[in-house]
């Protein structure tokens, strides 16, 4: 029996240096704590995440403090539901607005820790303590972004982001082979844009180009993989995030205006050369219908996020137009640890996969690793190993995976 005896909440930087929130909940002689990540490319139906107008975190902290903390004092810290649902009941709001997605996210994921902990368990081994969730690989794939772009990046790339995902079995081997394109890259990206584009970082950790070719990143990751020997062994994927540069129902690429039929050939042209593993986001949040068009021509899955938003009401709706094969998982996107595990149980459940995500402001927690590798998910995005903030997530999965 561990009830929760305290919960303390205090403002932090994430790793744009901007602020966010990170959260202990106190069981006894156990803790847990959560720093809490924040996006850039958000999906307009996320949980709302609670900012000061000056985007401080003193309102949603004060929330914590004074609406849910007298609420969970003395709750069992193990009863994740109860927890869950007691917050989305004092939030009373559709998005989460009132109490903030950010501080709930906090307070439900910083009490799975203290769980685990006063339990005397691994992390990962708690979580599926708490739901069953059919796995689709025994470790995930990782998906690392190496060339950044779109709102990430003062780039003229449009599209977000361009990754390459290691076929390995073992993290260890993924691992390394990124390493080795990495490095790679960097001589054939200095070579080709000088010194400083060589040693450019985006949001994620990929490097910038000044290049507007949507085609560009792609070629380059790939003479990358070749240079370093690595052909064969690694796949390419994208995060589109069409949502970001679209306006008015057409899309600005590289300084063009294309329809949604228009891009959806560019996918397909650039798909068959370069045998996409997965394309994230290619339409704007609200275009089931065009997701389920492409998905119907093409072999690479297609992924929604802005377009589900870890919400088990958008992925019924994405299961209903058959209009992706994954779903991406993002705690902070829904608000609840309770309702993530809803999400990703239903998309199992449905024949979809699972890729967990980092955000683009993320901090030094290390909790996704855990959640991917707890359920045995499809993928894990969690950008390039050359921010130590993305390393972290990386060293945790090896660390328990070994
Ligand atoms: C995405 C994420 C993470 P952001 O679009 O998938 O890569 O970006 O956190 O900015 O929403
Ligand atoms: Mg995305």
């Amino acid at each position: 029996m561990s009830k929760i005896t305290n919960i303390k909440s205090r403002e932090i930087l994430d790793s744009r240096g901007r602020p966010t929130l990170e959260v202990v909940v106190y069981a006894g002689v156990a803790t847990g704590t959560f720093q809490v990540p924040s996006g850039a490319s958000t999906g307009s139906a996320e949980a709302s995440e609670l900012r000061d107008s000056d985007g401080h975190m003193s309102r949603a902290i004060e929330n914590i403090e004074k609406i849910i903390k007298p609420s969970l004092l003395g709750v069992e810290v193990t009863e994740q539901k109860k927890i869950d649902e007691t917050m989305i009941a004092l939030d009373g709001t559709g998005d989460k607005s009132r109490l903030g997605g950010n501080a709930m996210v906090g307070v439900s994921i910083a009490a799975a820790k203290a769980s685990a902990s006063a339990e005397g368990r691994e992390l990962f081994e708690y979580l599926r303590t708490l739901s069953d969730i059919k796995p689709s690989r025994q470790t995930p794939y990782l998906y690392f972004n190496y060339i950044n772009g779109g709102k990430h990046a003062a780039s003229p790339l449009s599209f977000q982001e361009h990754i390459i995902v290691p076929q390995a079995d073992s993290i260890g081997e993924a691992l390394e082979i990124a390493w080795n394109v990495e490095t790679a890259l960097g001589i054939i990206i200095t070579n080709e844009y000088g010194d400083s584009a060589g040693s450019s970082m985006g949001d994620e950790g990929g490097y910038i180009i000044p290049e507007n070719d949507y085609k560009k990143p792609f070629d380059l990751l790939r003479q990358a993989v070749v240079a370093s020997k690595c052909d064969g062994l690694v796949r390419l994927a994208t995060d589109v995030a069409a949502s970001s540069f679209y306006k008015n129902g057409s899309y600005l690429v590289g300084g063009k205006t294309y329809s949604a039929k228009e891009l959806r050939d560019i996918f397909i042209a650039l798909d068959k050369e370069f045998n996409f593993l997965s394309i994230e986001d290619p339409f704007f949040e609200g275009s089931f219908k065009d997701f389920a068009d492409l998905k119907s021509v093409l072999e690479a899955k297609i992924v929604g996020d802005d377009l589900t938003v870890t919400n088990s009401k958008k992925l019924a709706e994405a299961v209903a137009q058959n209009a992706i094969d994954a779903i991406i998982i993002k705690p902070n996107q829904i608000g609840t640890l309770t309702e993530t595990l809803a999400t990703m149980k239903e998309a199992r459940d449905n024949g979809l996969d699972c890729i967990v995500s980092h955000r683009s402001g993320e901090t030094e927690d290390s909790f996704i690793a855990d959640l991917v590798y707890a359920f045995g998910c499809f993928g894990l995005k969690a950008g390039a190993l050359r921010r130590p903030e993305r390393v972290i997530k990386y060293k945790r999965l090896l660390d328990i995976t070994k």
